[in-house]
């Protein structure tokens, strides 16, 4: 099994600033905190980060029938962004959404997300280890597990 796990906007910073809401961990600290994981479940799993709507659009687009699944974190773009929804609606691939704060305690505008629609489970406030379970949903969803 192929996983596409694909982070937003300024995550590749991710250590250096807002160290209480983010953790003080590195982009890389999460990288191999996600090929440990996926280590353990038997899975592959390619990464793709941009600071850009449509080079995330364009990454979901090639994902189709190279990837079973794709864990995303869209960052900000989940708050605003219509073309990331229609992109994983478009391609169909089983996706789920992770966030490592829990944006449901955050600001208003962070109450909203577009991409929900289009995943199939969202792991949020759970750090980097929400990674970890998103892995797990899409594993056990391939093995035809209820989950
Ligand atoms: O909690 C999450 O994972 C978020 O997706 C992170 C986004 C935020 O816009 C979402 O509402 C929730 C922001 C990522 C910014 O990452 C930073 C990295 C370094 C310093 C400050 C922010």
């Amino acid at each position: 099994m192929h996983i596409l796990v694909i982070n937003g906007p300024n995550l590749n910073l991710l250590g250096r600033r807002e160290p209480e809401i983010y953790g003080g961990e590195t982009y890389d600290d999460l990288l191999r905190y996600i090929r440990g994981e996926a280590e353990k479940l038997g899975v592959s799993v390619s990464f793709f980060q941009s600071n850009h709507e449509g080079a995330l659009v364009d990454a979901i687009q090639e994902a189709l029938g190279q990837y079973n699944g794709i864990v995303i974190n869209p960052a900000a773009y989940t708050h605003t962004s219509v073309a990331l929804l229609d992109a994983l609606k478009a391609v169909g691939l089983p996706a789920v959404e992770v966030h490592i704060s829990d944006v449901s305690k955050r600001e208003d505008f962070r109450q909203v997300s577009y991409v929900r629609a289009a995943c199939v489970k969202t792991f949020m406030g759970l750090g980097f280890a929400g990674y970890g379970e998103a892995l797990r949903c899409l594993a056990a969803l391939d093995s035809g597990g209820a989950k």
